[in-house]
């Protein structure tokens, strides 16, 4: 049963509010002046990456009136604001994007031409902030550009990192990490407000104390680090909004280190320094698994600590009721990685503010709302009450009192069931005590939603079933979103032409207007152009990856592409068994190369560090790639390129160009997905299993528009209640076997068996997300795609219907359907 009527109808201002274009010898001017007077250097001097800065300075500057109104009319109108709290904001490259956003994009390239610039040089000039590891942390990046085009206000909190997510490079086709130093040449972005800066306590103690008759408790904490907020530009598309993302960066107090050096030990100084500066000096390169790391939970009470005081000391007016907060703010939860801000908001309330702990935990209740982005039990965060107790023993006091009450409540409901309770506690006993941060989200949010339909029917089934038993109405669905502006008008310039030129321009704004393109699907000079449009994007893919990599995508291939986080769950073993299978049928002579549909096969995927067999299967891809792509007996047919440091920016060439997109994760595990939408929008057709947002996707599209394969849910369920043994798989099926055994045999590694045994070994008597068990059911679906290609104008009509079917997947509509079921917040006056 669906959680919640599909439809959002909250009535939103997205009305462009039109701006004379400004002129371009105003541009030129303004360029210069910054070039001159920011940067210090002529004209005739500069560098490319002055002339980068100068001009992110110029367009900061036509955007910066926007801002300081938007700031200050926040501040006047007082308006319910959402606060998103997130570990992570994959914002990629921002140039283009505030050009687009302030419609200057074609002044600056007048001026730029008329300076005798390559505006192209500039924009590769730009480092993209790496500040996320992928769907979770782009899905924030989406959200904000949505909320600051609809005119909702909004603060976006995090974390400013001084290393992002590493960048990769391949050495003997093995993953090596290098450091991500992208502040190395300064940031034109940011606004650091160092004068704003807050101090965040950590460890210590906690003592009672008689407040008046009553016995309260307090914090004595030991040490403490300064958070100081950058501030950043999140502009509105064409609206004349300007929103504010805020990141904090983390120093040593005054207080810390200049008592060690005035008593002469500049060492110890230097160490506070550095220890302070820790916290946010790198992201967690892990995706969707938590590292219960001690600097990890500093980090997230850091930046929510931070984050609290910021909206109450400098967001509120002075003097504001905090009874009345509910209507001033929802602080959403991205994630478990901020719930530590829910005891800091307690504590904050009762005892800083001396409020009741009744009043406080009824606003508590409705000021936060929570998202849960998986299911992977191994992915639920849980700290340890010791490290907990440790770093934050006042946060600890309050979690147990919330559970106290929650647990008082769950008897008084279910009666002493004290299997139900163990279940349902706050805190476990096993292995060892520790806090499940979900179900203390999920205690505290007046909201707790899932990411697509099937995602949230399984979290309230399957993972939380108690607490949706216990909160009926408590649990909800939004199904994520991109954002148009980035990943069409952006990435795919000449799509987003053709579009306006068949609908006129507002689907920008509106996606659902995208539908107006079915009745073109039928023109066949409509399905000329957009082919055509598919084919140059093609072109410059493959100019961008020879320049990158020295690779080539040949004519004519079918582009099958796969691009994500490297996971077990996500299945790109399951993908690389295709391409063994075709490379062996030829390789053994039981096909001709001829009878191959030529593909490139392109993947992108980093894996997280510490995560070996990750590492292991990024290994086998490019060596399969080393083989496959040298072995004459394909006459070229069939290519795989894996380009390494797969990133937004590569994203946005690599997305408008594919043909095919792989979202092959086994049935039940990705929560949504976001790169299966922006590959639809962009004319790719889905070969998929029934899992996250693929399902609503093909709802959408239709059967005949999509490549389904694989079990369902519940047939994974049945199957390993049955008792799943993948030998069995590898036993009967031919195909299969042949695969294995040609990678077993060392044919992909020199010879030696024993490089990727793990792999096989694991697959065979493991293969915890069966991709043996969906092998035959893909490979019969990649055979259905090979039918489909042959037909390229039926294909292309597919892919126009792909695009004309996908505008609910904006992530305006997710926006408006958190406006509507969790946030209720109005859209700010015009
Ligand atoms: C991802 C989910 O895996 C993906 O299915 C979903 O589309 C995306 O979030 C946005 O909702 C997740 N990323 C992370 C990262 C961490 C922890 C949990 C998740 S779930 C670090």
């Amino acid at each position: 049963t669906p959680t919640q009527p599909r439809a959002a109808t909250h009535p939103l201002a997205i009305a462009p509010v039109p701006s004379p274009p400004s002129s371009v010898d105003g541009f030129v001017k303004q360029f210069l002046l910054n070039l001159n007077f920011d940067r210090g250097v002529a004209l005739s001097e500069s560098s490319v990456t002055d002339q980068y800065f100068a001009l992110a300075y110029t367009v900061r500057d036509y955007l910066m009136a926007r801002w300081l109104e938007d700031q200050k009319r926040q501040r006047d109108t007082q308006a319910k604001g959402v606060c998103y709290l997130s570990a992570e904001y994959l914002l990629g490259r921002q140039l283009d994007n505030n050009l687009l956003a302030s419609r200057l994009t074609d002044v600056a390239s007048e001026a730029m031409a008329q300076c005798g610039i390559d505006i192209e040089a500039l924009r590769a000039e730009e480092v993209e902030p790496g500040l996320g590891n992928g769907g979770l942390g782009r899905l924030a990046a989406c959200f904000i550009d949505s909320l600051a085009t609809m005119s909702v206000p909004n603060i976006g909190y995090g974390i400013r990192y001084e290393y992002g997510i590493f960048r990769q490079t391949f050495v003997d086709g093995q993953q090596v990490e290098q450091p991500d130093a992208w502040l190395t040449y300064g940031n034109p972005w940011e606004f650091p407000h160092p004068e704003a800066a807050q101090t965040i306590w950590f460890g210590g103690y906690t003592e009672t104390y008689d407040d008046g008759g009553v016995t309260r408790s307090r914090w004595i904490p030991g040490w403490s680090v300064v958070a100081v907020p950058y501030n950043y530009m999140v502009p509105g598309y064409h609206n004349g909004r300007v929103n504010t993302l805020r990141l904090w960066s983390a120093g040593a107090t005054s207080s810390f280190d200049l008592r060690e050096f005035n008593s002469g030990d500049y060492q110890e100084a230097v160490r506070a320094q550095v220890f302070a500066e820790n916290i946010s000096k790198v992201l967690y390169p892990e995706d969707s698994t938590p590292q219960g790391k001690e600097l990890r939970l500093q980090q997230q009470y850091f930046f929510c600590a931070a984050s609290i005081r910021d909206f109450l000391d400098n967001v509120l007016p002075e003097g504001f009721d905090l009874e009345r907060l509910p209507e001033r703010v929802i602080f959403q939860l991205n994630d478990t990685h901020p719930v530590i801000a829910v005891p800091e908001f307690m504590r904050i309330l009762v005892d800083e503010r001396g409020m009741e702990w009744d009043a406080a935990w009824a606003l508590t209740q409705q000021c936060f709302a929570y998202t849960c982005h998986t299911l992977l039990p191994e992915a639920l965060e849980v700290w340890s009450v010791d490290l907990l107790g440790r770093l934050l023993p006042r946060h600890l006091e309050i979690i147990y009192r919330i559970n106290e009450e929650f647990l008082l409540e769950v008897r008084e409901k279910f009666g002493d069931d004290e299997m139900r309770i163990r279940n349902m506690s706050i805190i476990s006993e096993f292995p060892q005590r520790s806090v499940r941060m979900a179900y203390l989200a999920t205690v505290a949010g007046a909201k707790v939603n899932g990411v697509a339909e099937l995602h949230s029917q399984l979290l309230r089934d399957k993972v939380l079933p108690d607490f949706s038993e216990f909160y009926p109405d408590k649990f909800t669905n939004v199904t994520n979103g991109v954002t148009p502006r980035r990943f069409i008008r952006l990435a795919n310039p000449a799509l987003a032409d053709l579009i306006t030129e068949a609908l006129g321009a507002g689907w920008t704004v509106d996606l659902e207007r995208l539908r107006g393109l079915e009745a073109h699907a039928e023109d066949p000079e409509f399905r000329a152009r957009f082919a055509e449009v598919k084919a140059a994007n093609k072109r410059r893919l493959s100019e961008v990856l020879w320049h990158r990599d020295r690779f080539e995508v040949s004519d004519g291939h079918l582009l099958d592409v796969m691009v994500k986080r490297l996971h077990e769950y996500k299945r790109q073993m399951l993908k690389l068994l295709h391409i063994v299978t075709l490379y062996e049928r030829v390789a053994s002579g039981r096909v001709a190369a001829s009878d191959l549909t030529p593909r490139t096969f392109i993947f992108g995927a980093k894996a997280a560090p510490g995560y070996d067999m990750a590492k292991r299967i990024i290994h086998l891809i490019n060596s399969v790639g080393s083989v496959v792509n040298a072995d004459p007996v394909l006459e070229g047919r069939l290519k795989v390129l894996f380009p390494p440091n797969y990133n937004v920016t590569l994203a946005e060439r690599v997305i408008p160009a594919a043909d095919l997109s792989e979202q092959i994760s086994l049935a039940g595990k990705e929560a949504s997905g976001t790169g299966n939408m922006k590959f639809a929008l962009n004319g790719a057709l889905t070969i998929g299993t029934d899992d996250g947002a693929n399902v609503e996707i093909r709802e959408l599209v239709g059967d005949d528009n999509f490549f389904l394969f694989g079990q369902t849910e519940p047939e994974v369920e049945a199957l390993w209640a049955r008792g799943y043994r993948p030998a069995e798989f590898y036993r009967e099926n031919d195909d299969l076997r042949r695969a294995m055994d040609l990678i077993a045999s060392g044919a992909f590694s020199g010879g030696d068996r024993s490089v990727f045994e793990p792999i096989m070994s694991n697959l065979l008597y493991d293969d915890r997300f069966m991709v043996l068990a969906d092998y035959a059911s893909y490979i019969d679906a990649q055979e259905r795609v090979d039918a489909a290609y042959q037909d390229q104008d039926a294909w292309t009509r597919s892919a126009i219907l792909n695009v004309a079917r996908c505008g609910f997947f904006s992530s305006d509509r997710s926006m408006r359907d958190y406006i509507d079921r969790i946030w209720h917040t109005p859209p700010a006056p015009a």
